[in-house]
């Protein structure tokens, strides 16, 4: 008998990839660009699109996104990421469209548990992923639990304390928008993945700007390996996987003080991370995991309509 289907979507500050997933296995997938400027109902009418032709196919429904989601409400924690309205009804919006059962979590904790299931996490107990993409996001399985907190911000690796000065969030001074910020500043028009490019090819303003993100991951994988001593630490995300900045990031670790590293790997299921984990989560297999975060009246109220 084969595998019932589930259709997993990852909405990230970029890209929304939607896909059909069995035991782990992507089946069929589509991919478009975040409408950035769009409401969250346009997302949600664009996740019907990229389904259609799907119903019927899946019997349940798995979400990772950008933001934190609580109680099933969906929040921004940096609208400069995506803007995100406070406490979007996610779950409610998202079953009614697609008229199945919904899970939705954050992007970097289900690609956490889609690497610890599926891909680079398999056969150890403790994993830190981390996403280097638009923004900078993060998740923790310890000890086989996917650790999403109380509020689901457990792993929010972008909105720990930047170590700049008049910088708040550390996310501001490495991710992919700020790799893209950096070059236009130094009169240069593109993306993260022409910086590391650039970089690639020996441009000196390319190669300062992807080895200061990278020396600022650094520093805080050496903090975190203090804090959870995982077995691995996953680096994920379209910059994060792009070769040159893993490169810069490995001989930028060998710099900074730390315990016995742990092993630094690229995600094994690449760019398809959070849609396993969104896939997998919807189907349950998270039986070890912190249940969903027990809010008080109050808090959930946050979720709006
Ligand atoms: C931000 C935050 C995280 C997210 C991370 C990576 C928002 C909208 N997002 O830190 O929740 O995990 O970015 O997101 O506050 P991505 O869109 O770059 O994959």
């Amino acid at each position: 008998m084969s595998a019932p289907l589930t259709l997993a979507v990852d909405l990230g500050g970029t890209k929304t990839l939607a896909a059909l997933v069995a035991d782990g296995r992507i089946v069929d997938s589509r991919a478009e660009r975040t409408a950035r400027d769009a409401t969250a109902e346009d997302w949600i009418a664009g996740i019907g699109r990229l389904a259609d032709g799907w119903h019927g196919r899946f019997e349940r429904a798995g979400i990772a996104v950008t933001g934190v989601v609580a109680g099933g409400c969906w929040s921004a924690l940096n609208p400069g990421v995506l803007a995100v309205p406070d406490g979007f009804p996610l779950v409610d919006r998202l079953q009614r469209a697609l008229a199945v059962p919904v899970r939705a979590v954050n992007d970097a904790q289900a690609a956490a548990w889609g690497e610890f299931r599926h891909g680079a996490g398999r056969g150890v107990r403790t994993i830190l992923f981390m996403t280097v993409s638009t923004g900078f996001g993060g998740g923790v399985v310890i000890d086989g639990r996917l650790l999403v907190g109380r509020t689901g911000i457990a792993g929010s690796l972008g909105q720990l304390a930047a170590r700049i000065p008049g910088v708040d969030r550390l996310e501001d001074t490495l991710s992919g928008q700020w790799i893209a910020a950096q070059a236009a500043w130094l009169g240069h028009s593109a993306d993260a993945a022409a910086v590391i490019g650039e970089a690639d090819r020996g441009v000196a303003w390319a190669a300062g700007i992807v080895d200061a993100s990278a020396g600022r991951l650094a520093a805080v994988i050496a903090d975190l390996q203090y804090l959870f001593d995982p077995d691995r630490i996953v680096i994920g995300g379209g910059v994060g996987l792009a070769s040159g900045y893993l490169k810069r990031l490995r001989t930028k670790l060998a710099g900074v003080r730390s315990h016995t590293p742990a092993a630094l790997v690229p995600a094994a299921l690449g760019a398809d991370a959070g849609i396993v984990g969104a896939a997998d989560l919807a189907a349950g297999h998270d039986f070890h995991a912190t249940e969903e975060p027990e809010l008080s009246k109050e808090e959930m109220g946050r979720c709006a309509g």
